[in-house]
C-alpha cells in the first residue's frame, strides 16, 4: 500500500478507501496561526466542549507578530491555556517550520488552519490544510471529511546538480501540472532520489504542493528522517514508513535534469529556467517564508556572503523560519556572515509573505523564496513578484539582477548539524487555569441561517479563472489585523478588484458571485467564505472550485454551484438578476438546479453530508443539531 493510504486506513472512521468516495478520518494533531486561529477557537468554544480531544494541538503566532493587545495575541494565549493547547509565542517562528522541528511525526494525521500545513508531509505526516471550522471540529473529536484523493507516486531518480535545490523540484512540477493540476490528488514521493533530500528539503516540496492544488504531499520516513529526529532530540517519534510502490498513477522526475527555475509574476506556475530571463534588474530580495527559511537555506546564504557582497542597489531581507534556525546558525558560527552583510535580519515570522511590511516599490522586481506571488499579495498593487530558491535569490542579490546561481562558482556543501539548538521556552504549556481575555477587535462569531428553498438576487460580481482567496479577502498590514472581526473585515471583500462590492452587497441584501475555473485557489482563510456570508452571499456559481475554499463555503452555508455546461458562464452578465427555485428539494433528489428565465443548469458536486451542512446553514449548526459530539469518541 502507499504510505498515504496506509495512514488513512489507520485513521479511517467512515467511508471506503476508493477514489472520490467521502471518507472521515481521525485527526491526531492540529495547528493554527493567529490570522485564522481566533475564528477556529471561537467556533470550538461555540461547541461547548471543556478540553480539546486531539493528541496534540498548537496555536502559533506568526502572521501578525507586532500587534497590540487589542488584537488577538492575548485571546489566543488565554484560550490555549484554558483548553489544553500549546502556545508558540510571536518570534518563535513560522507555524510550519516550528511544527516540523518540534512536533510533526511520521504516520500521524495533522490538520491546520493554513494551506501550507502539508509542510509536515516532509517528515511523513499526513498533513492537510483546512478552514478554521474543520480544526474546531477536530479539536472536538469530530473526524475530518474529505474525498478520498487519487494517490500519485512521484518517482524521484538521480541527484540534484550543484546550485539546484528542492525548490526547483516543486517549481518543475508546477511548470508541468499548473496551479490546478493537483486537485483531488495526493503526491507521494518515492524512488532512489528521495534519500538525497533532507527533511527540510522534502518539506519545501510538500509545502508548495499546495500551489498545485493537491490535498497533500508526503515523503517516506527513512534514515534521513531518523537523523533529523535525532538532531531534534526526539528520535522516539520515529516510525518507519515505506510504500510498496503501487500507485493510482506514476510521474517520473529525474533530479539530474532539473535546472535552476523561477516563477514569474503573478502565478507560481508561470515558471521558466532562470537562464532564460537572466539580467533583469532586481531591487529587492527576501529570503524566508515557510517554504525556504530552514537552516540549510540560511547556511547557504551565510556561505555565499562569506565570499561575496550584496549589490548596493538591492535591499536584502532575511526572514528566518524559526528561532531554532537562528540559534543553530549562531552555534555553527554562520550567523556573523549574515549579520555583517548590510542587510535586514527580521524576526522569524511570515512578514512580507503575507504583505505585513516589506512591500516592494511598484513596477520593480522583487525576488522572493516564498510560495505565492499572486498580484498584490506583497502589499503593492503593481508588484513584479518572482519566486525562486534561496540559491537563485542570493545570487541575484549579489549581482543586482536575476542571476543563474551557477555563476557564483563552487557550491558550498551544507550538511545539517548533528544537533539543532533545542530551546522550547517560547512554547507555553497549558495550565487549564486562564480566563479568556477578549480584545476589542474580537467580535462574536456570525452564524448563518438555514438555507431557503428559493434563492434570488443579483450577480454582484462576475470574475474570471483562478481567483485566489487573496482576491476575495485580501491580507496585508491594513486588513489582516481585522481577521477576528468579521463585520469590519467584510468591508474589504474583493477590495482590490471592486472597491464597492461590500457596499453593494449590503444594499442589495446579498446575492451571488459568479466565477470561472479553480475559484478560491490559494490560502485556507475561511474569511473568504465567512465575510461573503456576512454580506449575504447565497451561492457562488463557478466553472470549478479549489478544494479548501469549497469546503469553507460549505462550512458557512454558502452553496458552491457548478455550471453543467461551462459555456453558460458567458450567459450570465454582471448585475443580472438571478432566481433559483426549489433548491433544497432538487438537491435531495440529486437533480440539477436551473436559473429561471435563462435556462442555465447548475449542479451540486456535494456529498449528502455536505448538502445537509448547507441546508442547516453551515457546519456549526449542523454539528450542534445532529451529533452528540461530546461523546463522539468516548
Ligand atoms: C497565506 O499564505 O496565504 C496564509 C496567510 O498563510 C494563509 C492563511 C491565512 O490566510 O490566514 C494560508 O495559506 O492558508
Ligand atoms: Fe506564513 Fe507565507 Fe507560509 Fe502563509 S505562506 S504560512 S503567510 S510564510
Amino acid at each position: 500500500m502507499s504510505i498515504a493510504k496506509e495512514i488513512i486506513k489507520n485513521h479511517l472512521i467512515e467511508g471506503k478507501l476508493e477514489e472520490g468516495n467521502e471518507i472521515g478520518i481521525k485527526i491526531d494533531q492540529t495547528l493554527t496561526q493567529d490570522a485564522t486561529g481566533t475564528m477556529a477557537y471561537l467556533q470550538f468554544e461555540a461547541l461547548g466542549i471543556p478540553k480539546v480531544k486531539t493528541k496534540l494541538s498548537v496555536s502559533y503566532v506568526d502572521h501578525n507578530i507586532t500587534q497590540s493587545g487589542k488584537q488577538n495575541i492575548e485571546f489566543l494565549k488565554s484560550f490555549a491555556d484554558k483548553y489544553g493547547i500549546l502556545f508558540s509565542k510571536p518570534g518563535n517562528g513560522i507555524c510550519h517550520q516550528v511544527h516540523l522541528e518540534r512536533f510533526a511525526k511520521p504516520g500521524v494525521t495533522l490538520i491546520g488552519s493554513d494551506s501550507h500545513t502539508p509542510t509536515a508531509g516532509g517528515i511523513g505526516s499526513l498533513a492537510i490544510g483546512v478552514g478554521g471550522l474543520d480544526v474546531a471540529a477536530a479539536l472536538a473529536g469530530y473526524p475530518l471529511y474529505i474525498k478520498m484523493p487519487k494517490i500519485v507516486g512521484v518517482k524521484l531518480t538521480g541527484k540534484l546538480n550543484d546550485w539546484v535545490s528542492a525548490k526547483d523540484i516543486i517549481l518543475h512540477l508546477l511548470q508541468k501540472f499548473t496551479v490546478n493540476g493537483g486537485v483531488g490528488r495526493i503526491f507521494e514521493y518515492f524512488g532512489d532520489g528521495v534519500k538525497n533530500l533532507s527533511v527540510p528539503e522534502r518539506a519545501t516540496i510538500t509545502n508548495m504542493g499546495t500551489e498545485l492544488g493537491l490535498t497533500t504531499s508526503i515523503f517516506p520516513s527513512d534514515n534521513v528522517t531518523k537523523e533529523f529526529l535525532r538532531a531534534q532530540e526526539r528520535e522516539e517519534d520515529l516510525v518507519e514508513l515505506e510504500s510498496d510502490g503501487k500507485y493510482d498513477e506514476i510521474v517520473d522526475v529525474n533530479l539530474s535534469e532539473i535546472e535552476p527555475l523561477i516563477a514569474q509574476p503573478s502565478s507560481p506556475d508561470n515558471v521558466t529556467e532562470v537562464k532564460n530571463i537572466e539580467g533583469r534588474e532586481v531591487k529587492q530580495v527576501i529570503i524566508g517564508s515557510c517554504t525556504n527559511s530552514s537552516y540549510k537555506d540560511l547556511a547557504l546564504v551565510a556561505n555565499v556572503l562569506k565570499e561575496n557582497k550584496i549589490n548596493e542597489n538591492v535591499e536584502l531581507n532575511i526572514n528566518p523560519g524559526s528561532k531554532q534556525v537562528m540559534d543553530t546558525l549562531e552555534k555553527e558560527g554562520l550567523l556573523k556572515y549574515i549579520k555583517n552583510s548590510n542587510l535586514k535580519i527580521c524576526q522569524p515570522a511570515c512578514l512580507g509573505c503575507i504583505g505585513m511590511g516589506q512591500e516592494p516599490k511598484p513596477n520593480t522586481i522583487t525576488l522572493r523564496t516564498f510560495n505565492r506571488n499572486f498580484k498584490g499579495r506583497s502589499g503593492t498593487k503593481d508588484d513584479l513578484n518572482y519566486i525562486c530558491s534561496s540559491e537563485v535569490a542570493i545570487a541575484s542579490a549579489v549581482y543586482g539582477k536575476i542571476t543563474d546561481p551557477r555563476r557564483l562558482g563552487s557550491y558550498p556543501k551544507i550538511d545539517l548539524p548533528a544537533k539543532f539548538v533545542i530551546d522550547d521556552k517560547a512554547i507555553i504549556k497549558p495550565s487549564g487555569k486562564s480566563a479568556i481575555k477578549r480584545g476589542e477587535l474580537i467580535a462574536p462569531l456570525p452564524l448563518n441561517k438555514p438555507l431557503k428553498e428559493n434563492l434570488s438576487g443579483e450577480a454582484l460580481i462576475k470574475i474570471g479563472n483562478n481567483i485566489t482567496t487573496d482576491d476575495i479577502m485580501p491580507a496585508g498590514s491594513k486588513i489582516l489585523p481585522l481577521r477576528s472581526h468579521i463585520p469590519k473585515i467584510s468591508e474589504y471583500v474583493f477590495y482590490h478588484i471592486d472597491k464597492d462590492f461590500a457596499k453593494r452587497a449590503k444594499e442589495k441584501k446579498g446575492g451571488f458571485i459568479v466565477g470561472g475555473e479553480n475559484y478560491g485557489q490559494g490560502s485556507s482563510r475561511e474569511h473568504a467564505a465567512l465575510a461573503p456570508m456576512y454580506l449575504g452571499i447565497k451561492a457562488v456559481i463557478a466553472k470549478s472550485f479549489a478544494r479548501i475554499h469549497k469546503a469553507n463555503l460549505i462550512n458557512f452555508g454558502i452553496l458552491p454551484l457548478e455550471f453543467v455546461d461551462k459555456g453558460d458562464y458567458d450567459n450570465i452578465k454582471n448585475r443580472d438578476e438571478l432566481v433559483i427555485e426549489n433548491v433544497i428539494r432538487l438537491s435531495k433528489d440529486n437533480k440539477n438546479l436551473i436559473i429561471k428565465d435563462k435556462d442555465i443548469k447548475l449542479k451540486y458536486v456535494l456529498s449528502d453530508r455536505e448538502k445537509e451542512i448547507i441546508i442547516a446553514g453551515g457546519k456549526l449548526n449542523f454539528i450542534k443539531e445532529k451529533l452528540s459530539i461530546a461523546t463522539f469518541f468516548e
